[in-house]
């Protein structure tokens, strides 16, 4: 399988986050994506190819275009204000404020277009945006054109970017990306399934009112688990997209005994509804030993994912979202590809 990276993720370092009271380094480190990168070639995965140069078009389709000029610009706004260091916000429109009121300040604008205050910006950070973006939308590309399956490997993650908020370590919805780019090439409809341990609010968000584009959830029960206030069980979609948002949420300590089920379950309604390509959300902050998780996957599960995903026989774009336990995240990310390939 071939596999898209772009070094320059790596300028996206030094973030801090906001976290429980507390202003932590971010847990979304560059480390994260050199060792998945050091293991697809330990195992011999297949070529890594770089992202080739992409218009912000997509992006600015599945998302507000002023948020993404917001982002491009986000960094430069900061340093002209006088501030240094990662920005983060501090204020946002939440019930009782006003959220139509587009603010002049950078310190406003990071809150009017954020849910959180995990998704800093450093220097480099809207370069590793824009190479983790046009990474998903090249492994797109890849299977559009006849390949079985392609691995983005993208940093920073993308699931939790809303049309018009950052959060989670994620500033633009890689996955949602790429199922447009699909569209875009023919398939008429497009699955996303997301795996990654906390529940893609951004993605059911973009894709909640369509058909055209389903979005399956398997995570952590909202009820306890970040992001907290989306993935509930009940959530399935309006207007056209009626049934096509399944939520799987699970409770903390499931196993592949009770996360295989969900899954199985989650792959069945791909089949039912019948789609011709298919995005997988890849996090694999369900491992058992994932520092801000709570599921306990074992390195050993992530093969069968690979093969559970490669029995649908859909063409398949693999982007990279969470999992932040450093020193095993290339053996489970690559573990479910060498599942998929069936090594
Ligand atoms: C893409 C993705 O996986 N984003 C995850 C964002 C999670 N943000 C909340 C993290 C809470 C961390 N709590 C730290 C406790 C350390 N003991
Ligand atoms: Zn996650």
């Amino acid at each position: 399988m071939k596999t898209v990276h772009s070094p320059l993720h790596a300028g996206h370092a030094g973030q801090l986050e906001l976290t429980a009271g507390r202003l932590l380094p971010g847990f979304e480190v560059p480390e994260r994506a050199e060792i998945i990168k050091a293991r697809i070639e330990a195992v011999g995965l297949g070529p890594i190819l770089a992202p080739t140069a992409q218009t912000l078009d997509v992006a600015t389709r599945v998302h507000r275009p002023d948020y993404v000029d917001f982002l491009a610009r986000a960094w430069d706004l900061w340093i002209a204000a006088g501030y240094e260091g990662p920005a983060l916000p501090f204020v946002w429109p939440t019930r009782g404020l006003r959220d139509d009121l587009r603010p002049d300040k950078i310190t406003a604008l990071l809150g009017y277009y954020s849910f959180d205050g995990g998704s800093a910006f450093v220097a480099g950070t809207w370069g590793a945006i824009e190479s983790s973006y046009a990474a998903a939308l090249t492994a797109a590309d890849l299977v559009a054109s006849g390949e079985r399956g392609a691995y983005a490997l993208c940093r920073p993650p993308g699931h939790h970017a809303g049309v018009r908020a950052a959060g989670g370590y994620c500033y633009l919805n890689n996955a949602a990306c790429a199922a447009t780019r699909l569209r875009d090439a023919g398939a008429a409809r497009v699955a996303i399934l997301d795996v990654d341990f906390h529940h893609g609010n951004g993605t059911q968000e973009i894709f909640w009112t369509r058909g055209d584009v389903a979005v399956v959830n398997l995570h952590g029960d909202p009820a306890t688990e970040y992001p907290y206030f989306l993935g509930a069980a009940d959530e399935r979609g309006v207007g056209p997209g009626e049934g096509f948002n399944l939520n799987l949420p699970m409770a903390a300590g499931a196993d592949w005994a009770i996360w295989g089920e969900a899954l199985t379950t989650g792959l069945s309604a791909i089949r039912a509804w019948g789609v011709d390509a298919l995005v997988v959300s890849l996090g694999v902050d369900t491992w058992e030993g994932d520092p801000i998780s709570h599921f306990r996957l074992k390195t050993s599960d992530y093969p069968r994912i690979g093969a559970a995903i490669a029995a649908l026989g859909l063409p398949t774009v693999f982007v990279q979202e969470g999992g932040y336990a450093v020193a095993a995240i290339g053996d489970n990310a690559v573990g479910v590809l060498e599942g998929f390939e069936g090594r």
